[in-house]
């Protein structure tokens, strides 16, 4: 199935200036992968802060200032509004969004980056598929499997080592069973998981997968969604976007 996608422009409109971005990501995070994914997809050039999870640096002060959820991503958005963007006058302004859905849409919303590649298609049909496989994962899959609820898991069963990756299998082949049945049964898949253009579908799924292979769960069970997943890891803006080869990537886990 072919999706009519807004073709983007090359350049942001006259009097819009392109924000600059700074992520606070982790290399592991399957939420910040989102962000660096639809980042690069968009040539949207970014700085990158590091949060080690696995020290607590989430649970600081200072990133709950920024983050109330004590989680990443964060994307922080320094911008000169302007009239058209109907929020300022010409002001520097900068704000953190929190939330990784949220900095996606804000990505394909805002009027200075209306000119990069889009991730939602036009329809509103095919709108609702792409929202649909996005929920599968960033509603039903990642909030399961996140590392809080893996630690709770291992210390409700303090005897069981194997607690809490059996948690996060189970709940993921659960979600990977939904996404392949949407997949199959409105028939969306083309090249990507709606269509032959990227999505934000393909966009959440792919760090979903990482995520997943890291629990043991072999994803080639889900043909379809295993075909999308090759065919989206193989883009140059992916590759640079993987958990390997990110800054704070221990040496021992680059590529
Ligand atoms: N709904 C949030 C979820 C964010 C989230 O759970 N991030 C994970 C990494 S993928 C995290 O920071 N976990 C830290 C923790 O559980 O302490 C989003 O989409 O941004």
């Amino acid at each position: 199935m072919s999706t009519l996608q807004q073709a983007p422009s090359s350049s942001p409109p006259p009097l819009l200036q392109i924000p600059t971005f700074e992520l606070y990501t982790y290399f592991r995070s399957s939420c910040s992968a989102r962000l660096r994914i639809a980042l690069s997809l968009k040539s949207l050039a970014y700085t990158s802060t590091p949060i080690n999870l696995l020290q607590g640096a989430q649970l600081s002060p200072t990133h709950t200032s920024l983050n109330p959820s004590r989680s990443v991503p964060v994307l922080v958005v320094r911008s000169t509004t302007t009239s058209a963007e109907l929020e300022g006058n010409g002001e520097e302004t900068t704000f953190a969004i929190p939330q990784s859905l949220a900095a996606l849409e804000y990505l394909e919303e805002a009027p200075s980056l209306l000119h990069t590649r889009r991730l939602l298609p036009l329809s509103a049909t095919a709108r609702a598929t792409v929202r649909t496989l996005v929920g599968i994962i960033a509603c039903d899959v990642q909030p399961l499997t996140n590392l809080r609820v893996q630690k709770r898991v291992r210390s409700l069963n303090p005897n069981d080592a194997n607690a809490a990756t059996a948690w996060a299998k189970e709940f993921t082949e659960a979600g990977f069973d939904a996404f392949e049945a949407v997949l199959r049964g409105l028939g969306c898949a083309g090249v990507y998981c709606v269509g032959d253009e990227v999505t934000m579908a393909d966009v959440v799924l792919v760090p979903a997968v990482w995520a997943a292979e890291r629990v043991g769960v072999d994803v080639g069970r889900w043909e379809v969604m295993a075909g999308v997943f090759g065919r989206v890891s193989e883009l140059e803006e992916v590759r640079g976007a993987h958990w390997r080869a990110q800054a704070d990537t221990p040496v021992e886990f680059r590529w």
